[in-house]
């Protein structure tokens, strides 16, 4: 049993990373068992956290995170971009696809901004924060910042990928991070040293002083 987490609401805000069916079993990048999120972030929205904000990933055609972009090229493979290397994906998140909306289970009252990210055709973006090339900023921290947040509670898709680079992101602008793990799926790469993405990227977040708790330990 850990501790209860007390929500504070003028510092405490849920974010919910990229809650798209895009992500979802059906969609076009779907993260296994990415739809059991909804549930537990249904319940968030119900609860002591009163503000939020959702980032929607938010590709026009032809993104060059595409491998369809990449002559030969086969999803999960990686190519070297000018800003490094870059993981392909199938074609997924489409703008103003239906895949590409946030979930129609997701309750927007409390969703107070929302950000789009990968938008431009040569850089992809992982993080709420900044894209890909780790300068090029999305706005969020300005706004987060204006509004007197500092505490960041995140859910969302994926665990590994865009939940985590926001996480690592955010812990270095600063905030003091707190992953929901059920309130999260991954989609767990293998890696050259047989880990995963998953195990590798807790591992880079437990070293920033993210914290990794339940849902059930908001009180
Ligand atoms: C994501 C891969 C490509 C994510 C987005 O939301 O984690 N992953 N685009
Ligand atoms: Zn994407």
């Amino acid at each position: 049993m850990s501790i209860p987490i007390r929500i504070d609401p003028s510092r405490d805000i849920l974010g919910l990373i990229d809650v798209q069916p895009t992500f979802m079993p059906g969609g076009e990048l779907p993260v296994p068992e990415g739809d059991a999120v909804l549930p537990v972030i249904e319940q968030l929205l119900a609860g002591p956290l009163g503000h939020a904000f959702a980032t929607q990933d938010w590709h026009p055609p032809g993104h060059l995170s595409f491998a369809s972009s990449h002559p030969g090229r086969r999803p999960f493979e990686s190519v070297m971009l000018p800003y490094g290397p870059q993981t392909l994906w199938p074609d997924h998140a489409l703008q103003e696809s239906h895949g590409a909306a946030i979930h129609p289970r997701v309750a927007q009252a409390r969703i107070e901004a929302i950000i789009r990210k990968g938008f431009r055709r040569e850089i992809d973006s992982y993080s709420a924060f900044f894209e890909n090339d780790r300068k090029t900023p999305t706005g969020l921290d300005g706004w987060l910042r204006s509004r007197g947040f500092s505490r960041l509670f995140l859910a969302g898709l994926a665990t590994d990928f865009c939940v985590a680079y926001s996480a690592e992101d955010a812990a270095r602008l600063g905030y003091e991070v707190f992953v929901i793990e059920d309130a999260c799926r991954g989609i767990g790469l293998p890696l050259e040293d047989g880990r995963t993405t998953l195990d590798a990227s807790r591992e880079r977040l437990l070293g920033l002083g993210v914290h990794f708790i339940a849902s059930g330990d908001i009180g």
